[in-house]
């Protein structure tokens, strides 16, 4: 295995796809159901090539490349990042032997389901980010959205490699799946809640890859760590990738904020929608909308399937190795939060090994903080008094400890009734959503903005604002 990519060969790889001639051939035959999935489900706006980097190196320098590309013409790829021929196994109860470089029997199942689920969301985002492109703020923004959007769909082949080279025909045939599930679809949705959910308008995606994207940045961590080791290896380097995407959601909501605190700095809070931005309570109801649904995304407060993976060394924990315990947890207990029997917010002791889903999302939390404390300083420095904030842990939770009651972002118990009537305190409403919507007029003209947002600080790779990023018909 090299760490440059191969791009005289038809699918790009690092993995010398060339010597197993089967996989080869059943790769290829995948990929122009690839391509029409793209071209039926991809970016909807027609381009005529768009400021791409392109990976050609899984080493730490000079990993990729930029230039224009028709984005049919795109080169997605296999890039595992380098094996570590000294790794162990970092935890559960294989500890310390070295990798599997084979799926061993006995646990075959749930890593092809953990492989599928994690799968499913690749492509379930670009299909839901699909026609943001028609309404882009400008073509720095609209050349993010394809970059992210052609990486998502490198990371559906990520996976698909996995599966077909692995798992066998199931393999094959749930690499199918993939695209035979659709975002929101009522037939065969994608499979988990938060990507079935809509992305209709440019707010929506900068808190998408903000809070989501964050999401993939914790389970690719702890898959990173697993010990079925092409999982590890690929998640690795998929990793590399995501940082740009939530560079996109962070530096994108930095902007909405900013030019929403000048509107207010420079009028009158209640004259920011007049003046074309949006007010900060509709951002503050988006935030408490995308941060819950991606809440929901680690699974139950305490899940014996977690705990199944982490013995068996499937999944590990965030930064595993800087943990400082037995990394097998059979004797460790942990605190997670619980409504306790009097209907209370509480918490309750566990066996660690169950709560894991609740030390990653904790993790994930504390991620999330650093985000709301930027745009307080935008705020502040604007010399304003109001602040964002993430809503309580328990605020509009589908899955998990909470799923069943309802709260206040304060986290204050309300009855069933008492949520109907109120939600659209905390959660966008129609009106909300049409007034950003409205807000939604494309800006294609190089160097220009649209009046909801601020530009940004630099461009891409080096490139000014102003640069030609995307070449429209
Ligand atoms: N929606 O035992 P539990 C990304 C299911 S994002 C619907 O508590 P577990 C990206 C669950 O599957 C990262 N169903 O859950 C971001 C289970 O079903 P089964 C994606 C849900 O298994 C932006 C049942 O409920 N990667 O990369 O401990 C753009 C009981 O649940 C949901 C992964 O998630 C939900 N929200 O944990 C592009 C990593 N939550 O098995 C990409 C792989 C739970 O009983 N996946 N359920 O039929 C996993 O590690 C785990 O499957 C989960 C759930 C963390 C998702």
């Amino acid at each position: 295995m090299t760490t440059s990519a191969d791009y005289t060969e038809k699918i790009p790889n690092n993995v010398d796809l060339h010597e197993d001639r089967r996989l080869q051939r059943a790769l290829e035959s995948w990929q122009p159901n690839f391509l029409s999935w793209w071209e039926s489900m991809g970016p909807s706006l027609p381009t005529q090539d768009v400021y791409l980097r392109t990976a050609i190196n899984v080493g730490r320098e000079g990993w990729a490349h930029f230039g224009h590309v028709a984005m049919r013409d795109y080169r997605w790829g296999i890039f595992l990042a380098e094996r570590d021929p000294g790794r162990r196994i970092g935890f559960g109860e294989h500890r310390g032997e070295p990798p599997w470089q084979k799926v061993p029997g006995e646990y075959r199942s749930e890593l092809q389901r953990l492989i599928v689920v994690q799968g499913d969301t690749e492509p379930a985002s670009v299909e839901q980010q699909r026609n943001l492109g028609a309404t882009a703020p400008s073509l720095y923004d609209l050349r993010n959205l394809f970059q992210v959007n052609v990486e998502e769909g490198r990371h559906l082949w990520a996976m698909v490699y996995l599966l077909h080279a692995h798992f066998g025909r199931e393999g094959r045939e749930e690499a199918e799946e993939l695209l035979h599930r659709n975002s929101g679809s009522q037939d065969a949705p994608r499979i988990l809640g938060a990507f079935n959910e809509e992305t209709p308008d440019w707010l929506s995606f900068f808190m998408f890859t903000y809070f989501t994207d964050r999401d993939g940045k914790y389970q690719l961590g702890t898959l990173k760590e697993s010990a079925f080791d092409p999982l590890s290896r690929t998640c690795e380097f998929m990793l590399k990738e995501e940082a740009h995407h939530m560079f996109v959601g962070t530096t994108g909501i930095d902007r909405v904020v900013e030019r929403t605190a000048q509107l207010m700095a420079e009028h009158d809070a209640d004259e920011v929608a007049a003046r074309g931005g949006i007010p900060l309570d509709v951002i503050q109801k988006y935030l408490n909308f995308h941060y819950s649904v991606s809440l929901d995304l680690f699974g139950g407060e305490t899940s014996t399937n977690v705990a199944n993976y982490y013995t068996a060394g499937l999944k590990g924990r965030w930064l595993e190795e800087r943990r400082r315990d037995d990394h097998t947890l059979t004797s460790e207990s942990l605190m997670v939060d619980a409504v306790t029997d009097d209907g209370q917010i509480g918490q309750t002791e566990v066996a660690a090994l169950v709560g894991l889903n609740t030390d990653l999302r904790r993790e994930y939390i504390a991620d999330c903080e650093s985000g709301v404390k930027r745009w307080n300083r935008i705020l502040a420095g604007a010399g304003l008094d109001l602040r964002l904030k993430l809503p309580h842990v328990a605020f509009n939770r589908r899955v998990g400890a909470f799923a069943g009651i309802e709260v206040t972002p304060d986290g204050e118990r309300l009855s069933a009734d008492q949520w109907e009537h109120r939600q659209g305190e905390w959660l966008p409403t129609e009106v909300d959503k049409t007034h950003v919507r409205s807000l939604m007029q494309p800006v294609h003209e190089r160097g220009k903005i649209a009046a909801w947002i601020a530009p940004p600080r630099n461009g891409i790779n080096g490139k000014p604002f102003d640069y030609d990023y995307v070449h429209l018909y």
